[in-house]
């Protein structure tokens, strides 16, 4: 029904078709088309990271979008799953790629195993509830509505079925990308990357299949905050990549439901920045605001090789609830623009000659543990000042990243190792329980009794096999330097 609308031959019809047609006139010059007349194509939809192919045609088509609704069992964080409410299958769902002035045919497609009924609201439609009133579509039911892209710009869609925030909040969203008529400057590499938020019951890492819990949406407390839909997504074997020398282009969104994203990516500052997605360019950007319902467009040439951060820079969310994604770049250095590390060496405020060290520089004597309590009370303390940002309280470590303490076979294997990785730090490529980890851990500046103490509590706490370290075989490793 809602297809005929526009080939009906009402006044209404009419009246749209002498927009369009001065759209045109004033976007080219070579002809003017009838929308019967448009050529027709079927839309690239990727999922992300992906982005679909930058558009060449240079006038308006009829393109075709096919979604469908489905609901999934997914992967929220390693061990922990989650029903995931999807457009196309994945979080976010397919981004979708058109031109300004293209008239877009949407098919909305629920599959019959669906619980629920699903629309879709595009923030790119103009029109009565951004087309949530024409897609409502009952589990085994296909709709379709027309909208024509008035206006260029980075939009979200998302579902818009009462209870709302219950569709987003279980991943109903995604990016429709309306290119200006004259295109997007090209650039080496395209990026979709969305952050959302995961409310469930437990906390942050609780495994097995977490129920969505909707007191902690209301009160906007979320569990997880991720990039596409998962902790994992844009870590370790995810990660994205890029050459030196290349432009990387970022469609970020974000679909909330609830917070607003401070997006950054550690050691870059973006070049341009597509104010909310919109027309407005601004240059030289430390961190921009992503707001739920809202998008930008970053991008930025890299000039360095390594690996680049992104976060939102509320930072606990990207150490302690998943906003975290890296992108690698490889090439050749330039020292010029980043040195490395120069020098580490002792700095003495009273004075006095700058001498270089080896490994850590002690901190102030700890007081001496009477026994293996103590030593346990201490080394606590010492594990939530020196290691907890990195391993995490639970010593689960963070996937990808940074390797589990509690039940690392690598630690439990040889305790004694782990004397030289404070003492000395630790890089380059290890297995911990079957993963792969390339990251590097700074040595630690702790004297004898404290390095002992913190081993001695990692070993007797998760379930790891006890055990102690004295301070003794702390000293033999340090003199055996
Ligand atoms: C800045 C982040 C960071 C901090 C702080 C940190 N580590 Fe690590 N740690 C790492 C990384 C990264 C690795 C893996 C290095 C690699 O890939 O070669 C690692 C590896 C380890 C390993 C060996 C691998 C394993 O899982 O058993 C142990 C043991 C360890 N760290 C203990 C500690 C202890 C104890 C502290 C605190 C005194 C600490 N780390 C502080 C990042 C950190
Ligand atoms: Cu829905």
């Amino acid at each position: 029904m809602r297809s005929i609308q526009i080939r009906s031959g009402s006044s209404l019809k009419l009246m749209r078709f002498s927009a369009l047609g001065l759209l045109l006139a004033v976007s080219s010059v070579t002809s003017v088309w009838a929308k019967d007349e448009l050529p027709v194509e079927n839309a690239v939809l990727t999922h992300a990271p992906q982005v679909p192919p930058p558009i060449s045609r240079d006038h308006p088509a009829k393109v075709i979008v096919n979604v469908d609704t489905i609901e999934l069992v997914g992967q929220l964080s390693d061990g922990v799953d989650y029903v995931f409410w999807t457009f196309n299958g994945a979080v976010p769902g397919t981004m979708i790629r058109v031109r300004e002035g293209d008239l877009i045919e949407f098919h909305l497609n629920n599959h019959p195993d669906s619980k629920m009924p699903h629309n879709i609201d595009l923030h790119a439609v103009t029109g009565p509830g951004g087309g949530a009133t024409s897609s409502f579509t009952a589990p085994g039911h296909t709709t379709q509505f027309s909208f024509t892209a008035l206006n260029p710009g980075l939009f979200v869609y998302h579902c818009a079925t009462a209870p709302v925030g219950m569709h987003i909040a279980n991943g109903m969203y995604g990016l429709i990308l309306v290119e200006p008529k004259e295109g997007l400057p090209k650039v080496d590499r395209e990026f979709y990357i969305m952050q959302s938020e995961f409310y469930t019951k437990g906390d942050f890492g609780e495994g097995g299949l977490r129920p969505f819990d909707m007191a902690e949406a209301i009160s906007e407390n979320p569990d997880y905050v991720v990039f596409n839909g998962s902790t994992n997504s844009l870590l370790g074997k995810n990660a994205i990549h890029a050459k030196t020398g290349e432009t990387v282009r970022m469609y970020v969104g974000n679909g909330g439901p609830n917070l607003v994203s401070s997006f950054h990516v550690i050691g870059e500052i973006f070049d341009t920045v597509w104010v909310e997605g919109g027309t407005l360019a601004n240059h030289n950007v430390q961190t921009t605001l992503v707001p739920a319902g809202g998008a930008a467009i970053v991008e930025f040439k890299v000039e360095v090789p390594g690996d680049l951060h992104l976060v939102d820079h509320s930072i606990f969310r990207a150490f302690n609830k998943g906003a975290l994604g890296t992108l690698t770049v490889s090439g050749d250095e330039d020292l010029m623009v980043y040195s490395g590390q120069q020098s580490d060496g002792i700095y003495l405020p009273e004075g006095g000659a700058t001498q270089s060290v080896n490994g850590g520089v002690p901190e102030p004597a700890a007081p001496v543990a009477k026994n293996k309590e103590e030593k346990m009370l201490f080394g606590q303390r010492i594990y939530e000042r020196n290691c907890m940002a990195c391993h995490q309280e639970n010593g689960k470590g963070l996937p990808g990243a940074f390797p589990p303490l509690a039940g690392s076979d690598y630690l439990l294997s040889d305790p004694k190792h782990a004397i030289d990785v404070l003492l000395d730090g630790l890089s380059g490529e290890i297995t911990v329980n079957g993963v792969g980890y390339n990251g590097v851990m700074p040595a630690v500046s702790l004297d004898d009794q404290s390095v002992a103490n913190v081993l001695t509590f990692v070993l007797n706490t998760w379930n790891n096999n006890g055990g102690e370290i004295t301070p003794e075989e702390v000293a033999e490793h340090r003199a055996a330097k």
